[in-house]
């Protein structure tokens, strides 16, 4: 054997382990083998197509969930190159499905820029399928492979003549590897939608045999349509402002628009990517938003002693802001978090230059926004003072803590848990009730403040929502640090009823719009106190009301009662059934999509009536309501 061809010998062979790889350490290309990691592979499909389109050579996609249990992705790009590899020899197509991470990029001058957060690329798919077929459209034939768990089962063969070009992929997600097979519509359906505002003219259709549904998705708005949809519900200043640049394979898009609220609504993407913990992106968009907005007060005269704070400007602020760059960086805990550097200072010399040019032209949209901007700077100031007063108050007890907080005498975070509980008699309940040592209670009474309605002043002054801030140590907005937290978990605890469930609300709204990085570092839950006891020689507790009739269908009906509140159980079962940690169940709570959990919020919260209805209408039966 020449030299040469050992090398490709042994090059082809790592090519086989690579797959082995996929099979035996999944989680590591696709996150997981549950719900998450089944329509990740999904999408890494999508992202291939979406990849072509970015590259301009296509225009529709279609993905079917079929009643076999397979799923379909279909294009009509250029379709996967099918000559014979000069190396490998073997069709690039089937190097594509064969080879870790060479997926469509095998060519990388084909491509300037690539989704795909793994950027894994197609041969994870059909590394984790029980089968898969790869049907190709180009230059005027029609092409066929199957695969199986990675391996090829047919060679590429000619099946028929086309005049179209496009690349079909349809696989079945193996069920040696993942534990559910089932897709979930909702799901795929929010991420398309997201990918066709991001790419404005794509047509995504999601067609779901088994349900018989079928959505479109097809903004040629992109970007501003994008805005418009999260602001639906909410009360708006401005027609969205937009602007695009491209400069040596990069491409900013950015997309804004106030509303009368109070909320910061910023979402980054990087190759349509959601970055939802930042990066050099929204850092060079927000320095310049800052920046451009106190110059054109300052220069209109309406800005005479201090400056408009990062918080002031973004009050009421809806943006997206899009870039697309061949080389993304993910860095941070979920690899969501934009590093490359140079694109700080690009994004923020494209907003300086663009939006100073808008505020120029559009000097009325201009005054909104600046008027905007000082009246929460106004309420900063307000606020402060109003602060100051609690913490001197609060400064009577002890460490200035909350005086209602009954702390714990461990005072590391790992193992520590705080309770906010509802109400002072459940509160006075779960004192008796809890672990000294690592459980830590403060009682809240009873509704708190509605955040979505109030301004960011009037909640920073609420007594109760400073007793939580103080107590769990962060901080809120700017100041945020999570090194200062003060207990491993933070437990909503209320009444299992409809009154309860408000105050769990309230209390996730407080939680999403000012410190939703405890949400998204998973420090939040709920607890789920029980809602009947059933006595027959030994207690046995019950929390749904589904639970309920399959218990009792077991052991009768007699001795059935009802818990009506927290405050209702004594300390021991409030201990055995919400807060020991050995037989407690708590619901940990998690953001699915940042831009939905936003939506949902202001319609759940906020001041649009109608949309209200309908959400509930809508989502009524999938929901248990109390009454
Ligand atoms: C590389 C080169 C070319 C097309 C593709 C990749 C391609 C890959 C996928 C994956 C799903 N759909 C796709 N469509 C296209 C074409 C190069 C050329 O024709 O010059």
């Amino acid at each position: 054997m020449s030299k040469d061809k050992e090398k490709y010998g042994a090059q082809s062979i790592k090519v086989l382990e690579g797959l082995e790889g996929i099979r035996r350490r999944p989680s590591m290309y696709i996150g997981s083998t549950g719900k998450d990691g089944q329509h990740h592979l999904v999408y890494e499909a999508v992202d291939n197509s979406v990849d072509e389109a970015l590259a301009g050579h296509c225009n529709k996609i279609n993905v079917s969930l079929n009643k076999d249990g397979s799923v379909a992705i279909e294009d009509d790009g250029r379709g996967i190159p099918v000559d014979i590899h000069p190396i490998y020899k073997v069709p690039a197509v089937q190097l594509a499905l064969t080879k870790l991470h060479a997926g469509g990029k095998f060519d990388k001058k084909s491509y300037a820029i690539s989704g795909g957060l793994h950027g894994v690329g197609i041969s994870v798919v059909n590394a984790l399928s029980k089968k898969l077929i790869v049907e190709i459209k180009r230059k005027g034939k029609i092409y066929r492979q199957e695969y199986s768990r990675g391996n090829v089962k047919t060679k590429l063969k000619v099946i028929g003549k086309c005049s179209d070009t496009g690349t079909k992929v349809t696989f079945w997600p193996d069920p040696e590897i993942f534990s559910t097979l089932e897709f979930d519509y909702k799901i795929l359906e929010t991420r398309f939608r997201e990918i066709a505002f991001l790419n404005a003219g794509l047509k995504i259709e999601l067609n779901d045999e088994v349900k018989n549904k079928k959505i479109e998705f097809f903004a040629v708005g992109g970007l501003i349509e994008f805005v418009k949809w999260i602001n639906k519900s909410k009360d708006v200043i401005n027609k969205p402002i937009y602007f695009k640049r491209e400069m040596d394979h990069t491409i900013i898009e950015v997309s804004i628009q106030y509303n009368s609220g109070y909320q910061e609504n910023i979402f980054g993407f990087v190759n349509t990517i959601n970055t939802v913990e930042g990066g050099t992106h929204v850092f060079g968009f927000k320095t310049a938003l800052t920046r451009v907005i106190n110059d054109y007060a300052k220069k209109k005269g309406v800005l005479k002693d201090g400056n408009l704070s990062g918080d002031d400007v973004r009050e009421g602020l809806t943006a997206i802001i899009s870039i697309k760059i061949p080389e993304p960086q993910f860095e941070g805990q979920t690899k969501t978090k934009l590093g490359n550097s140079e694109v700080k200072g690009f994004v923020d010399s494209v907003v300086t230059s663009a939006l100073s040019e808008f505020f120029e032209e559009n000097p009325s949209i201009a005054k909104k926004i600046v008027s905007k901007a000082t009246d929460a700077a106004k309420a900063r100031l307000a606020a402060k003072k109003a602060k100051d007063l609690v913490r001197r108050k609060n400064a009577f007890s002890l460490g200035g803590l909350p005086g209602k907080l009954a702390d714990c005498s461990n005072k590391k975070s790992e193992n520590t848990e705080l309770y906010l509980v509802e109400g002072e008699s459940a509160g006075g309940s779960a004192k008796m009730a809890r672990n000294k040592e690592n459980q830590a209670i403060l009682p809240l009474k009873g509704k708190i403040l509605n955040v979505e309605k109030a301004n960011p002043a009037k909640t920073l002054s609420s007594e109760e929502i400073v007793n939580m801030i103080t107590a769990i140590g962060t901080g809120v907005g700017e100041q945020f640090n999570i090194e200062k937290l003060r207990y491993n978990k933070i437990i909503i605890m209320t009444d299992a009823d409809v009154d309860g469930e408000h105050i769990k609300t309230l209390l996730l709204t407080f939680f999403f719009r000012f410190m939703h990085q405890l949400i998204e570092n998973g420090n939040v839950y709920a607890a789920m106190p029980p809602l009947y006891r059933i006595r027959k020689r030994k207690d046995y507790y019950v929390y749904s009301d589904k639970e309920l009739k399959r218990v009792t269908e077991k052991l009768g009906t007699s001795n059935v009662t009802r818990f009506k509140g927290l405050g209702e159980m004594s300390s021991t079962q409030l201990w055995d059934t919400t807060m020991n940690p050995k037989t407690r169940k708590i619901k940990k709570i998690f953001i699915e999509d940042a831009v939905e959990a936003d939506r949902t919020f202001s319609m759940l919260m906020g001041d649009d009536v109608q949309a209200r209805k309908m959400f509930i209408s809508k989502n009524a039966r999938e929901a248990q309501l109390d009454v």
